[in-house]
Formats: structure tokens, sequence, C-alpha cells
């Protein structure tokens, strides 16, 4: 059995990634700051310990995008260490997003149900990593919905419905530790 579990949480900007690292990760979260310079070789250029999530930030030049990648672990009740990566909320960084997913045993997409087109978030996860649905399993967080309860989440469903995809979706709220443990368990669970 392996000892380590890589698992990805994508989603758009402010949907609740790094806090749902930061609300079960048992050690510091680790920010990783990756320059992206040509959109094909993303280069980790500076590491730091922060508690602070920094937001999507562009350099002078416009094809180069500095993005903060955020990481935290989690021991199972198996005794393995889940590794847990959320990637930069932003489209332009497709292939950060692909690196990192690569050896990812799930994905973890997260919506803002308070977006300003939530739906059309949760579709433009599943083309982007539509590849990875095949091969990964995905669970769906819902986050926000405490500000927004609209839409509802049988809206979502039945979205997945018509794409005849039957992914676990949840309502979470990302600061909620047992939301965050019931979303990475239906994911261990589906994988068994
Ligand atoms: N009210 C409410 N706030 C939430 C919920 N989930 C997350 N938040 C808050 O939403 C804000 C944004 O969350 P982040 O974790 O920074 O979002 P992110 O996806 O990492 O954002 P980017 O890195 O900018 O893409 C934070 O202030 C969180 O505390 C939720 O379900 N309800
Ligand atoms: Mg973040």
């Amino acid at each position: 059995m392996n000892e380590t579990i890589k698992l990805v949480i994508t989603g758009y900007l402010g949907a609740g990634k790094t806090t749902t690292i930061r609300t079960v990760t048992e050690i510091p979260m680790i920010s990783t700051h990756v320059q992206n310079n040509n959109l094909s070789a993303p280069i980790i250029h500076e590491l730091s310990l922060s508690q602070d999530n920094k937001k999507v930030k562009n350099q002078s030049r416009e094809d180069i995008t500095t993005v903060t990648l955020d990481y935290g672990e989690l021991t199972l009740e198996t005794g393995q260490i889940l590794k847990l990566y959320a990637t930069a909320g932003h489209y332009r960084l497709d292939c950060i997003s692909n690196t990192l997913t690569e050896q990812s045993i799930g994905l973890i997409i997260l919506v803002n149900n308070n977006g300003d087109d939530p739906i059309g978030d949760l579709a433009r996860h599943i083309d982007h990593f539509f590849h990875l649905i095949q091969a990964h399993k995905v669970v769906i967080g819902v986050t926000h919905t405490d500000q927004a309860p609209l839409p509802k989440l049988q809206l979502y469903e039945n979205y997945l419905k018509a794409r005849d995809l039957a992914l676990p979706l949840f309502s979470i709220d990302a600061r909620s530790h047992n939301d965050v443990i019931l979303l990475i368990q239906t994911l261990l669970t589906t994988l068994k």
C-alpha cells in the first residue's frame, strides 16, 4: 500500500481551495509561488511558509504570471499521508494544473455558489479536467451556500445528469473541519 496519496483541489478564484487545506492540514500550510513564464514550463522559484493566501499577481510582462499554490498534509486512519495541493484559481495556468494533477489519485472541484456563474464555473472545470475524470475520482464541493443559497444543489445535479456524469456533490463550508473531512472521505471511499 502506498504510504502517501496525492489529492488536488481545484476551483475558480475564491472558491475556498486555500481554506480547505488550511482547515485540515496537520503541518503549517505551505504556499509555493510558481512563476509561469511561457505557460508550458512552470518554475517554482520561491518557497515560503505562509498563512496568507496571495492572489494571482500579474507581472509586467503579459506572459509571466506568478501564482501561489498551496500544500498541506493530513494523516488518514490507515496511517497513509494525504498530500493536499490546491491549484491556482486561474484558467490561464492550465499547464500548472495539469502538472499538479499528474499522479494525483483524485480531484476535488470547488464551486463558489456566490460567484457570478457557478454552474458555468463547474462546467468549465469539468471541461478542463475531463480527461482526468476518466482516470481520477472526482468530488464536487459547492461553497458559500450560507451566503448564497441559490442556485440549489439540484441545479448542479441536473447539469451533471445532463452530461451523464455521476459525481458526488456536496454543499460544504471550506472553514468547517467536518465538511472538508466528509468531502475527502467520500473521495477516498469511491477509490476503494
Ligand atoms: N461564508 C463562507 N466563506 C467561505 C466559505 N468557504 C470559504 N470561505 C471564505 O472565502 C474566502 C476565499 O477562500 P479561499 O480559500 O481564499 O479561496 P481560494 O479558492 O483559495 O481563492 P484563490 O486562491 O484566490 O483562487 C476566505 O475568506 C474563506 O474563509 C463558505 O462556505 N462560506
Ligand atoms: Mg487560494
